[in-house]
This record gives C-alpha cells, structure tokens and sequence, in this order.
C-alpha cells in the first residue's frame, strides 16, 4: 500500500510540472541547505514559500508532516469537506482534554495534514474579519503595520473573486469594489441555491432591526448583519493555499517542497547577539525511522499551525522552564508563553426538523442520492456537492444594555466586531453527533466569536510524535456563558419569523429549552470547536508576554519567526482562514525587506 502511494505522489509529481518540484525522499532534494526553510505547507507557509521564492536568487524548502493533496476528491469536491476529517489519513487524529466547561465532554479538533494544511481540509467560509481586528492588532503589538488602514491592500494581493458556478447575478450580494480580482486564491458566492435560501432573506428583512441583511459578508468595514458566503472555491472546487500559491511557484527551481516528512525539533546553531539561533531543523517520516536535517542560511519559518507549533517550539526547548524541566526537555529559552492563551470559536448547533426533502440530509444519508450529485460534480463541477456548507451567515452583537457588560469589559475588538455568528445550513450539521435515520434537517449554527476563555496545547512527552494536551477551556467564563446563552435565545427569534413558518417543524430535543438552565444545558451537551484555534505563539509588543514580537521574531532567538494562525493574540471576528493569510502576505513582506 505505501509502495503504490509513493509511485503515485513521483509519477503525478513528473506528470504535473504544478508540483514538479515536490519530494517525498530527503535523499532525493538538490540540496541539504537553503536560505529560508519553512516548516509546515498550510495557509501560511505556502504563502510564505510562494513569495519569498518570487526571487530566483532565493533558495526555499517547504518541509511538511503529510502526504500530498493531489487527487484527494474529498479535498477537491467542496461538500465533501466534512468527510476529510476528523481521523482520516489526512488528519492530526487530536482530540481535545476533557472540556471542564462542556460536562466534561472530549470531542475531535481536526487539523489538516497534507498539502495546503487545514486550508486543503476546511470548510472555505472566507472573510477577514473586522477592521477593528486589525487595529486592536496594531494596538497591541505597537506595530501600525498591522492595523486596518496598511492592511486591507493585502486583500487585493491575496484574493481572485470568480462568478459563482451557476452563472447566477451577484448584483447586491457582494461588493465588487472592495474585493481582488488578480490575486491568488478564487473566492467565489455559492454556486448551488438551495430553497432555504430566500426563507433567511425574507426572515432578515422581517426582522431587520435585529438581522440587518448586509450586502457583502466580506468587507472588514462593516461586518454586522446577514448575507451571502463567500467560499474559497472556483469553479465547483476548493481553492486552497496548495491549488493556488503552491501550485503556481512550484515550478520555480528554487523553491523545493519536502513531504511526508514531519518537523521533530530545531537545533540550535550558534549564538548572535546573545541569542541563540535556531537555524537546524530535524525531520522524520515517522517514529523510527531515519531523521534527517537541513540548515537554514537565513531563517527558519515556522508554520506549523496553532497547535504544531508550539509543539515544536516546545520540544526544541523553547517554552515554559519547569514544564519542560519536567519532561526533560533541555531549556534554552524560558518563555511562559509558548502554547499558552489558546483560544478558540465554539460552535453550537441549533437544530430544527424541517417539512419536505430539499434539505440535503438525504444526499448525506442516500447512497442513490450521493452517488446522483456525485456524478453531477464529476462530470460538471455542478450540483450541492460544488457548493460549501452553508449559504447564508451573519455576524451580530449582545444588545448594549445586556446585563454582562455591567460584570466585565466588552471583550470585542471594537464596535464593528461581533459577538456571536450564526452559520445557517441546510442539513443536519452537529460534529460528532451521526445524522438521524430519518427526517429532514435545518442548523442554525451559533458560534461564539469573542471568547474569553483561554486554555493550553502542551506537551505530553518529549516524544515528538506523542500527540499534545490539547485543552481550550471552552465556556469557562460567564460571558462565554452569557453569550452563547443569548445567540441561542437569537436564534431561536430568527426561526419565528413567518417565513419559516411553513418550512419549519420544531426545535429539534435539547434546543427545545427556554430558561436560562435548559438553554446552559444544550450548550454543554452539543458545544465544540469551530476549528479555529489561534494565540499560541502570540505576537506581543511586551517584553514578559507573548512569543513573537511584531516582526513575528521568536523572542529571545535568532533567525527564527512564526508566520500562521497561532500568533494572532486574540480571536478576529472571521473564519480563521481569511486572517492567515493576510497575516502571512504582510510577513512575506516583513521577510523580504529584513
Ligand atoms: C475542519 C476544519 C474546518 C475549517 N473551516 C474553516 C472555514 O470554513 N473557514 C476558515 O476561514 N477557516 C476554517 N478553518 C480554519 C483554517 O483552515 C485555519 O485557521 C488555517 O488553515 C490556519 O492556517 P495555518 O497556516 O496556521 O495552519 P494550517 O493550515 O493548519 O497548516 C499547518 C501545516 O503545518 C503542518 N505541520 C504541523 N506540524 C508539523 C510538523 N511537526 N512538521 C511538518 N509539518 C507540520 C500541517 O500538516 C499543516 O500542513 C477550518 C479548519 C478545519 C480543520
Ligand atoms: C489518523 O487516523 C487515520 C485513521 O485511523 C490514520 O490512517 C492516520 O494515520 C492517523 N494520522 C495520524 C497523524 O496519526
Ligand atoms: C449596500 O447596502 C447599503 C444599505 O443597505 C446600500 O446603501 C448600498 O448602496 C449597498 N451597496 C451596494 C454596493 O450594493
Ligand atoms: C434593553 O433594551 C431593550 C430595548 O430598549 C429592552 O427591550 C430590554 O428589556 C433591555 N434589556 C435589559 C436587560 O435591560
Ligand atoms: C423518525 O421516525 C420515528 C418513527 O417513525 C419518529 O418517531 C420520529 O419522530 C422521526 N424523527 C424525525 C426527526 O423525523
Ligand atoms: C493572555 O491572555 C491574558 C488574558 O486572558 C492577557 O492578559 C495576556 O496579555 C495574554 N498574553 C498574550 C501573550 O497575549
Ligand atoms: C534549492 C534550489 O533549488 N536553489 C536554486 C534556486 O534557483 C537558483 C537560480 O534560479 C539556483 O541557482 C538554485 O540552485
């Protein structure tokens, strides 16, 4: 079996010059040293891996832990999504520590691992966030490069809106002016209308105070109200970090990308400045086998994601002292910080059972019906399985005079962030929860977007292929409570408005509750992760917090930085996706001029 999937990664690898470059051997690489070498093909890596190689005279390894992304249908076919993980051969296989806040429940946090990281793997909702986002960011960091106003023109460079795949009118769905058309990842409005689809604008235009209908879903300027989702799909399939930025620069002689290979530790190597650099970077394919290590001339880029990379970090002794002293790890730099302040969006789902069968839970439970719209999606890139998850989202506040804000601050970044989302799918949407025998389903996902609850990823052993303790914490604190608490009261208005009142059932069991206790009680038992943990190797202009400073430089390190999710200090008011990658086009850019 291993054989044949190696014979296949070389001979897609000869036959397509798009990822000529692409090795699944260290022996086989033309060189054991290069200027930059990056840890991790996710969003941000390819990012990183695709500008800096934009200069011929700079050499660039990409170094990632999974298989290639090529020829991966559930990679490829957008509804499909759901199905690449969790625990598939394409996932991190991590489960999160018992959730103290959830009733103590476990439940999967998938991470992509193969080319285009969780960008090949998500659920290619994009956006940005708020401007505010950026400018607390700014703030933050004392860094002005970061806020709003030098950030948006990374949109432009970032982003290729393309028609939706059913030809449709976008007229007053998205606003043209505000979008990129000559970048480099094809975002696009949902190609497949669905009956829903009218139902949730009629019901924002009846309940307008409430739901205000906005007419881009992406512009960070104003992201209060509902609209239609853009998705990073083009032409009936994903776009990822892999299909876009890796894809057109792999060709390039110097920029070589190493898979299968998973990144073990950093050596140090030498001392600048009173500082140690971290300019060796040991690999394996896999407990026992062979390590291999190539050496940076300039830098080393980790981007590992929220959770790989403080796991790195940690295991090169990069971390909190004692806690590495406890797993004799060596300590070469004491940092608190490292794999602290974890945060992440909570995902609720709010289920009704619907009339008819035009939701898409008898394509998911039929076997005639998938194989249908599969053939459709083959032959045509068209149907449900072209589309993403959902077609409409909102993002909203708690009302100004909610009772919380007389216990805390708002923790939003500012007025134009939210507090909560609401995700609305037209199938039975409920993670690790297996979809009914029978019936028809709506999801009306709520999800907590400015948390204020913080947890830990930390080591289990000094073993490197050991899986971390994954523990966000989720809705620990009362405003984390409060919050979702009241989305779900939101939700539920929503769902009275008249234009469901021919289409919608009944709430489905624990989201029949109405007091605070019942509502307390669905949350705890149907909460998880909307996989979008951040703040891991926070960005902080403190010299006692945080693990990057605003040039994302591994504090108290030489030629070391982090570029991916993990250094946001706090969760945007978006889809992760979105925000990477703007983040990883301003370091490219940060990278280049050091
Ligand atoms: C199931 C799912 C659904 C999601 N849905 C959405 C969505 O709809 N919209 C949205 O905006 N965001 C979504 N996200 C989140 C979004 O994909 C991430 O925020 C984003 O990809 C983070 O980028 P990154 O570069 O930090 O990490 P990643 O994209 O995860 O990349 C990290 C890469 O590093 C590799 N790696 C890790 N450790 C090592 C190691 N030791 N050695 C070598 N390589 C290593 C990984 O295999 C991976 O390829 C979703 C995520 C998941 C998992
Ligand atoms: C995740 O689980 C799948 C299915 O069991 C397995 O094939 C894969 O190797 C696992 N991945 C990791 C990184 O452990
Ligand atoms: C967006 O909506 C606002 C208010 O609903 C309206 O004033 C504006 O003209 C719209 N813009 C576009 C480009 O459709
Ligand atoms: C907040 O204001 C609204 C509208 O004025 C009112 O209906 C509601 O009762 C108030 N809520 C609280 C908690 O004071
Ligand atoms: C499924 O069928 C059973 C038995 O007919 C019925 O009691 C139940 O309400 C149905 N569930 C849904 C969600 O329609
Ligand atoms: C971690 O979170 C706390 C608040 O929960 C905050 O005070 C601190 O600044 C954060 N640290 C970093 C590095 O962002
Ligand atoms: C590692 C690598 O492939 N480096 C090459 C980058 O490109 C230059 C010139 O285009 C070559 O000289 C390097 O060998």
């Amino acid at each position: 079996m291993r054989g044949l999937t190696v014979l296949h990664v070389v001979l897609f690898g000869l036959a397509t010059p798009s990822l000529a470059r692409t090795y699944d051997q260290y022996w086989n690489l033309p060189s054991l040293s290069y200027d930059y070498v990056i840890v991790g093909a996710g969003a941000a890596g390819n990012v990183i891996a695709s500008r800096l190689s934009e200069n011929s005279g700079i050499s660039v390894l990409v170094i990632e832990a999974g298989p290639s992304d090529e020829g991966v249908t559930a990679a490829i076919a957008p509804l499909l999504a759901p199905t690449l993980t969790p625990n598939t051969p394409y996932d991190w296989n991590y489960t999160v520590a018992p959730q103290v806040g959830l009733n103590n429940r476990q439940f999967a946090l998938p991470r992509g691992r193969l080319l285009g990281g969780s960008s090949s793997a998500n659920y290619m909702v994009h956006h940005f966030g708020s401007s505010d986002d950026y400018d607390k960011l700014a703030s933050l960091t004392g860094d002005n490069g970061w806020s709003w106003a030098n950030m948006k023109k990374y949109i432009f460079k970032h982003e290729k809106i393309v028609p939706p795949n059913d030809g449709h009118d976008t007229t007053g769905q998205y606003i043209p002016a505000n979008h990129g058309t000559t970048g480099m990842l094809s975002v696009s409005l949902p190609g497949n209308s669905q009956v829903i689809d009218a139902k949730v604008t009629a019901a924002s235009q009846q309940l307008a105070a409430e739901f205000p209908y906005m007419n881009d879903t992406a512009t960070p300027e104003k992201i209060i109200g509902i609209g239609w989702t853009q998705q990073s799909i083009g032409g009936g399939v994903r776009s990822s970090s892999s299909t876009s930025y890796l894809r057109s620069a792999n060709s390039r002689p110097n920029l070589s990308v190493l898979i299968n290979a998973q990144v073990t530790r950093l050596l140090p190597t030498g001392i600048e400045n009173g500082k140690l650099a971290f300019r060796g970077v040991m690999f394996a394919n896999g407990p026992n086998q062979i390590p291999g290590v190539v050496l940076a001339k300039k830098e080393v880029i980790l981007s590992a994601g929220s959770i790989g990379t403080p796991q790195i970090l940690l295991l090169s002794g990069i971390g909190p002292q004692a806690d590495l002293q406890k797993l004799h790890i060596l300590p070469l730099v004491d940092n608190p910080s490292v794999g602290d302040n974890l945060s992440d969006h909570v995902l609720l789902p709010n289920i009704y059972t619907v009339k008819g069968s035009d939701s898409l839970d008898g394509v998911f439970r039929d076997p005639a019906q998938f194989q249908t719209a599969m053939n459709t999606w083959t032959t045509s890139k068209k149907g449900p399985i072209a589309n993403g998850v959902t077609n409409q989202l909102g993002f909203f506040r708690l009302p100004k005079n909610a009772t919380i804000f007389s216990k805390g601050a708002d923790p939003a970044s500012g007025p134009k962030s939210a507090h909560w989302e609401m995700i609305v799918c037209n199938f039975w949407l409920n993670p690790g929860v297996a979809l009914p025998a029978n019936g028809s389903f709506l999801t009306f996902i709520s999800a907590l977007i400015s948390p204020t609850s913080r947890g830990t990823v930390k080591l289990a052993s000094s073993d490197p292929f050991d899986k971390p303790i994954i523990d966000p914490r989720m809705v620990t604190t009362d405003f984390d409570k409060f919050a979702l608490r009241e989305a779900v009261r939101a939700v539920k208005r929503f769902a009275s408005a008249s234009s469901w009142s021919d289409y919608i059932i009944a709430p489905y069991q624990t989201l029949a509750g109405t007091t605070d206790d019942e509502i307390d009680s669905h949350v705890r038992q149907l909460s998880s992760t909307v996989f979008h943990p951040v703040g891991t190797a926070a960005m902080s202009s403190s010299s006692s917090k945080g693990v990057v400073d605003s040039q994302l430089k591994v504090k108290g390190t030489a030629g070391l930085r982090v570029v991916d999710a993990s250094v946001w200090p706090f969760l945007p008011s978006a889809h992760t996706q979105g925000p990477t990658y703007l983040v990883a086009e301003r370091a490219a850019d940060i990278i280049k001029s050091a």
